[in-house]
């Protein structure tokens, strides 16, 4: 049970709480051209919580949106807003002015934090400071000291947007307690951070996964963190070899890229590399343990439950199963009526813990928690020695012809042929089957795009699972469609799919 006092700041814990433990020389934000120490982020997430409160008149329970790649100055600001006691809204960098007017809507943000570079497609509404300079120029005019807010630990410190491809987008609310909460179980039992880790990645702070990993977890132990405003998968192995990184956050399609690009090398020195957003191939953790010598820490969190309530560790892991429990939550698999089904058997993901989910103002909260648990929409299957098995999203299981297929499943069997780098896996409707399995095949490079190729996918996939779970469209593309966070769009491969009829069996070169 995790204990914290009924008076609760988060970010007076992560930053004040740090320095009385660990000092304020130790190094604390790193971007490629500076370092700031623990005081300097002090000092300037002081300075901006004054702005916040003087100049542009918030108040605690105030929204106030932030907009921004990750830099020193966006996690300056995150923290100023809690210390505040107003909510962060923190915007996906990748976002347009069509996304961030409904997330506009939803939050009715007091005011906008946004970096100088990206004032662009805020609505017009907004009242927006914009950093460094504007608000550097304001900083300079207030005090080093604030006197954070004393909120309680059940206090909204954030609202975080999912990802969600359909419908309005949902706001989920997090306290104060949340924050903490997600550093002591997730990252204090699994990722067991020290002072001297030096924690990196590429999720945007607006995501949840890069929150936690590269702010919360870090400043939660004294460690540092270097912010990279945008870097490929290699530049991110390269960057983790210059500058001695630690502890690593990205996506699984990374590493396959960082593998597949014979740079895996460069992350010898990283102490735990965690996987999350989408499943973990199991093809690619085997590979990573080869060439790496640890195990890569495949991890399954979400918006709604803030970060990571599953994973494996860099010391216990198995391919192709996602983890155990997290200590501090409970999970399990559930039938349709939320009943517990024998271990073996497929049902959808059921959580709870510390953290949970609360839609602000949204009937789809009842979809989302029922009976005190947390349906994540997962498909999961447990073992008998306590290992989830992610099956599928439950909204990307494919009936056909009687069958029920999970495309991710497909996915991987696709991902085992050499010529294959990755493949998206939906179902396409169809008056006779129900639905037909059709793959969206991106192709190594000199592997020839048509219908021989077609066929011998087909022909492997036969062989290498079950033969009714073939692909009987294939289709060759030149990249994945995904979204801010870097998951897969489904959605968008079935509209497309059912945009281009093919003629099944027959697959059209692209
Ligand atoms: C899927 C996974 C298999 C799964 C997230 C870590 O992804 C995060 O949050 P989102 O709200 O999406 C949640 C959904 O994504 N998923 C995530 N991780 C895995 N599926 N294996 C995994 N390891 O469908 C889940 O329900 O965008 C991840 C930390 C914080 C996050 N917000």
């Amino acid at each position: 049970e995790l204990q914290y006092p009924q008076q609760l700041n988060a970010a007076t814990a992560l930053i004040d709480d740090t320095i009385a433990r660990f000092g304020a020389d130790r190094p604390c934000l790193g971007s490629p051209g500076e370092t700031w120490t623990y005081g300097d982020v002090l000092a300037r997430a002081n300075r901006i919580a004054h702005v916040l409160t003087a100049d542009l008149g918030v108040v605690p329970g105030n929204r106030v949106l932030l907009r921004g790649p990750n830099t020193p100055w966006l996690a300056a600001c995150w923290l100023a807003v809690l210390k505040a006691g107003a909510v962060a809204v923190a915007t996906m960098p990748l976002l347009r002015r069509h996304e961030l007017d409904k997330i506009n809507a939803t939050a009715r943000p007091a005011v906008a934090l946004c970096d100088e570079r990206f004032l662009d497609e805020l609505p017009p509404e907004v009242a927006v400071v914009s950093f460094g300079t504007d608000l550097q120029a304001r900083c300079a005019a207030h005090p080093v000291t604030f006197p954070d807010v004393a909120t309680a630990a059940d206090d909204v410190a954030l609202l975080a947007f999912t990802s969600g491809t359909t419908g309005r987008p949902k706001a989920t609310m997090h306290v104060h307690r949340d924050v903490l909460a997600i550093a002591d179980t997730f990252s204090a039992h699994v990722l067991k951070p020290r002072p001297d880790d030096v924690f990196a990645g590429t999720p945007p702070l607006a995501f949840t996964f890069g929150l936690g990993g590269l702010l919360v977890f870090p400043l939660r132990a004294g460690a540092s963190v270097l912010l990279v405003e945008r870097a490929t998968p290699t530049e991110l192995a390269a960057i983790a070899a210059e500058q001695g990184v630690t502890v690593l956050f990205t996506a699984p399609t990374a590493y396959r890229t960082i593998l597949d690009a014979g740079v895996g090398h460069l992350l010898a020195g990283v102490r735990r590399a965690v996987s999350a957003g989408e499943a973990l191939p199991a093809e690619v953790a085997v590979r990573y343990r080869e060439v790496v010598g640890r195990s890569l820490i495949d991890g399954i969190g979400g918006t709604e439950m803030l970060h990571v309530f599953i994973s494996a560790a860099d010391d216990d892991a198995r391919p192709g199963a996602t983890g155990r429990v997290v200590p501090g939550f409970r999970a399990e698999v559930h039938d349709v009526d939320g009943r517990p089904v024998p271990d073996g058997t497929p049902g959808l993901l059921a959580v709870k813990g510390p953290t949970g989910c609360r839609y602000l103002d949204d009937p789809r909260q009842r979809d989302y928690v029922r009976g005190g648990w947390n349906l994540t929409g997962d498909v999961y299957v447990r073992d008998a020695e306590g290992w989830f098995h992610h099956v599928a999203r439950a909204d990307d299981m494919i009936v056909s012809s009687g069958y029920n297929i999970a495309g991710p499943e497909v996915e991987e069997l696709l991902a085992t042929h050499p010529d294959v780098v990755e493949s998206g896996v939906v179902g396409t409707p169809d008056p006779e089957r129900g639905a037909v399995v059709t793959a969206f095949v991106v192709l190594r490079e000199g592997a020839v795009p048509g219908p021989a190729t077609a066929r011998a996918l087909q022909d492997h996939v036969k062989a290498v699972g079950a033969p009714y779970k073939y692909p009987r469209r294939v289709e060759f593309v030149d990249a994945l469609p995904r979204n801010a966070s870097g998951k897969l769009l489904r959605v968008a491969l079935r509209e497309r799919a059912a945009a281009s009829p093919t003629e099944p069996e027959a697959p059209a070169a692209h």
